[in-house]
């Protein structure tokens, strides 16, 4: 099994990611700064083909023009001499006090106002280094308390928000889309647009919604207690998976941020699984955290494992899918029947076939077996590696 990455494997990550210093609510940073030049290289070295930031990743907060220009000068030079691209860029409006109590959302207009500006100035730079996808995620866009903030409205400030970016990337002819990240909790108590469904909902009451698609990260969804393929699924078929965060969590606690592949292994051998078979031709962004214990190594081995165990879930999953064994349980637990239209005769068929329910016998339908435990062994055995 060849499980060196390449830039075909089309990993990214962000530079808030192997940059990640340690710092928690209950302890300062454990690592020294990492200078984004460097993580350029060391992810090229490691066999990345992307990196991605948000604004204050690359540029300091209250950075002057000159430094500004400096930041992005080099930035583009370690991209130049490695091949690494910019897929994905996105803002911080998290860090800084004055989005306390949020941004798009926030109470306060001028605060509003001043998160569209920061916004529309790193779109500018996300297309000049070739990004594609502008990521989203409105961590401080909710609320602790009850009468504070006015869902309703702050949805309506919400969609204000994304037709006023969709009519700027539109007015400027940007090849650019959003992708929505959707989180239940942490750092507000409740954030709007928890779910990717609720994310998906959101998009279709914007003006364009062709422009706005989610980025879906595991652990968020994990949060929340669901089933993260289910929603990368649903995300699928609505042609609305832009982009993906990846990572790993152990069930419904704060946001673990842990390297891909820890956490539910299981789950994430079924999302990889769904994410081949899918054909999904997006980056595979990981948005992890190297723990706090972590040194300088450990970070570059956590960014490896992340990759390895892509790379080592893929080549199992596609020996499930090969496996004739596996076929077979298909057959036997009836996805094919699954597959087929429930009523391709039409309404009228369906109410005119007596085998549909006049002579149809359920006691006898629900005594046959669906043979989905074999099914599952099967895929239990391959991610084990002992098929
Ligand atoms: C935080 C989010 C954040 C976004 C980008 O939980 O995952 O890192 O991906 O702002
Ligand atoms: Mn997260
Ligand atoms: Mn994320």
């Amino acid at each position: 099994m060849d499980v060196t990455p390449t830039p075909e494997d089309k990993f990214s990550f962000g530079l808030w990611t192997v940059g990640w210093q340690g710092r928690d609510p209950f302890g300062d940073a454990t690592r020294p700064p990492l200078d984004p030049v460097d993580a350029v290289h060391r992810l090229a070295d490691l066999g990345a083909y992307g990196v991605t930031f948000h604004d204050d990743d690359l540029i300091p907060f209250g950075a002057d023009d000159a430094e500004r220009a400096r930041c992005v000068r080099r930035f583009r030079a370690a991209l130049d001499a490695t091949g690494l691209v910019v897929p994905m860029a996105t803002t911080n409006l998290f860090t800084h006090p004055v989005f306390k109590d949020g941004a798009f959302t926030a109470n306060d207009r001028d605060v509003r106002r001043y998160a569209l500006r920061k916004t529309i100035r790193n779109v500018d730079l996300a297309v000049e280094l070739g990004a594609r996808t502008y990521v989203a995620w409105g961590g401080r866009e909710g609320a602790e308390s009850g009468a504070a903030k006015d869902v309703r409205v702050a949805l309506d400030r919400m969609k204000e928000a994304f037709d006023l970016l969709g009519a700027y990337v539109t007015e400027q002819g940007y090849d650019l889309r959003f992708a929505i990240e959707p989180k239940p909790n942490e750092p507000r108590g409740d954030i709007l647009l928890p779910t990717v469904g609720h994310a998906l909902a959101f998009i279709e009451r914007l003006e364009r919604p062709g422009l706005y698609g989610v980025n879906p990260e595991v652990g968020h969804e994990q949060m929340a207690g669901l089933n993260f393929p289910h929603g990368i699924a649903q995300a699928l078929w609505a042609d609305k998976l832009f982009h993906i965060d990846l990572n790993g969590q152990n069930g419904i606690k704060y946001d673990q941020d842990l390297r891909f592949g820890a956490g539910d292994l299981r789950s994430a051998f079924w999302l990889v699984d769904l994410l081949e078979m899918a054909g999904y031709a997006g980056p595979r962004h990981f948005d992890f955290k190297p723990p706090r214990t972590e040194d300088a190594d450990g970070v570059w081995a956590s960014a490896a494992g992340c990759m390895r165990n892509y790379l080592v879930l893929k080549a199992r999953a596609a020996a499930f899918r090969g496996d004739p064994r596996v076929k077979e349980a298909l057959r036997a637990a009836r996805l094919d029947e699954l597959a087929r239209p429930t009523a391709e005769d039409g309404l009228a068929g369906l109410l005119a076939d007596p085998t549909a329910y006049e002579t149809f016998d359920p006691e006898a339908a629900a005594a046959r077996g669906m043979g989905f435990e074999e099914l599952d062994q099967l895929a239990l055995d391959h991610l084990l590696g002992t098929a």
